[in-house]
């Protein structure tokens, strides 16, 4: 059973957990749903006929708007079509067990009631509903762990552009250029940010910073920011973006002393498993913020076998959607989380709580493991029915995880060989559950 949210501020007493307690939830989630919604949505990627190469929640730098034209955006954002019940009961049927949203992308738009600043959806757009407030809400509801990403970086403070002081253009500017007003940023504007979020939207699964290159950053704010999160919330956990250890997007940390509880390869997936904690987070197609221009929409079979590959491996899969202007999930995404969730109903015995395969990967797909049972994932459905697996596996029985139809195996000239029906059951992945001899 995934007793998510164990050990969070929600409990009476909020005991601070071991490291290994803390990370139980997340270790047994698995999946989960990244959400990056803000007032660049309303473009959509779009400015005069100009399109945001790259993700479309970087408009604002990409197609060069001033701050004060930027500043137009809040007041007609206005997502009349925003439901948080909904939005939450789509990542639960989808199979997602937590949501990261965007409290704070880097164009420095609050999507909560900040008392630090007016540049958030309650001072300045028409809404004047607090979004964070009502999506945690929704989580708790639904027994989905809330969570929230914050940049660090914040292209509307004039001390904590990044690379981009004294304005914008981000690719021109001199990424060493330091901006010597960011620690009293940090001090005055994005602790208390942070603070605010951890304080008035109770239990906060993860922090997901973001935003960790930019030279004004260092890692002795990291550690700081790491410890002052502990201290609001002792059982919060923090990715390894909060300092600045990540070696660009395969997203894990070089060697060294660096404050985060796990690592964030970004639109990939590490080739073999890795010893610690680490999410794979990727888009469904090449953009974080909602742009309809872009239909490079990943198949739900290729998002399924991503969410079978970084399990097997030992990760987690954070998976984005980009709501629309009005509040409104793409209809390709809403498709692919159905196809998702079809999937999990049936298979997520193999996924959840499951841990990285001891086994090599099979040519045909991938392994998970759950004490002494392995689940065979099989992309690739063999012509003759025969499935060859690993000759180190000690086989008692197997059968079809989807409806317990039992299965002969035996050895032949290929080796063991579990004899399968002629006709995939799943197209993404059809899994077979195997019952190991115990040691
Ligand atoms: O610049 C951001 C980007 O917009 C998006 O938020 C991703 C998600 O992890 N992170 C940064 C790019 O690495």
């Amino acid at each position: 059973m995934l007793t998510l949210g164990k050990g969070l501020a929600q409990d009476k007493e909020v005991k601070k957990l071991s490291d290994d307690e803390r990370m139980e939830w997340w270790r047994d989630a698995k999946f989960g749903m990244f959400i990056h919604w803000g007032v660049y949505s309303i473009p959509g990627g779009e400015r005069n006929g100009k399109v945001c190469g790259g993700g479309a929640e970087w408009i604002m730098d990409k197609l060069d708007y001033t701050i004060e034209e930027y500043e137009k955006l809040p007041p007609v954002f206005d997502p009349v079509k925003f439901d948080a019940d909904e939005w939450v009961a789509m990542a639960k049927d989808a199979g997602m067990k937590y949501i990261v949203i965007t409290s704070k992308h880097h164009d420095g738009f609050g999507l909560w009631d900040s008392k630090v600043s007016d540049y958030d959806i309650m001072d300045s757009s028409p809404f004047k509903r607090d979004v964070i407030k009502e999506l945690s809400d929704a989580c708790k509801k639904q027994d989905i762990v809330f969570c929230f990403y914050h940049s660090i970086v914040d292209w509307h403070h004039p001390q904590a552009q990044g690379n981009l002081f004294p304005n914008y253009n981000a690719g021109q500017k001199d990424q060493t250029v330091v901006n010597p007003e960011f620690p009293e940023y940090f001090k005055d504007y994005l602790k208390p940010q942070v603070k605010e979020l951890l304080t008035n939207y109770g239990d906060i699964g993860v922090v997901w910073f973001d935003g960790d290159w930019i030279a004004d950053y260092t890692t002795e704010m990291g550690k700081e920011m790491y410890d002052f999160i502990r201290e609001i919330q002792p059982n919060t956990i923090i990715n390894n973006r909060v300092d600045k250890g990540r070696m660009g997007m395969e997203g894990m940390d070089r060697e060294g002393n660096f404050a985060g509880d796990f690592g964030t390869p970004e639109q990939e997936i590490p080739a073999t498993g890795i010893d610690s904690d680490w999410e794979s987070c990727m888009t469904m197609n090449g953009s974080w913020g909602y742009k309809p221009s872009d239909d490079n929409w990943k198949s739900s079979e290729k998002l399924i076998q991503n969410l079978v590959d970084i399990v097997s491996k030992g990760g987690n899969f954070l998976l984005n959607i980009g709501p629309d202007g009005l509040g409104q999930f793409p209809p390709e995404s809403v498709e692919r989380l159905k196809a998702m969730g079809d999937w999990t109903e049936v298979n997520g015995e193999a996924i959840y709580g499951s841990s990285a395969s001891p086994y090599d990967r099979p040519e045909w797909g991938r392994y998970t493991i759950k004490d002494d049972i392995l689940y065979a994932h099989v992309f690739d459905w063999p012509e003759d029915g025969n499935l060859v697996i690993n000759s180190d596996i000690k086989l008692q029985r197997a059968t079809l995880l989807a409806d317990g139809t039992k299965l002969k195996a035996g050895l032949t000239d290929k080796g063991l060989t579990i004899q399968l029906p002629k006709i995939a059951l799943d197209a993404a992945a059809t899994v077979i559950k195997m019952t190991l001899l115990s040691k």
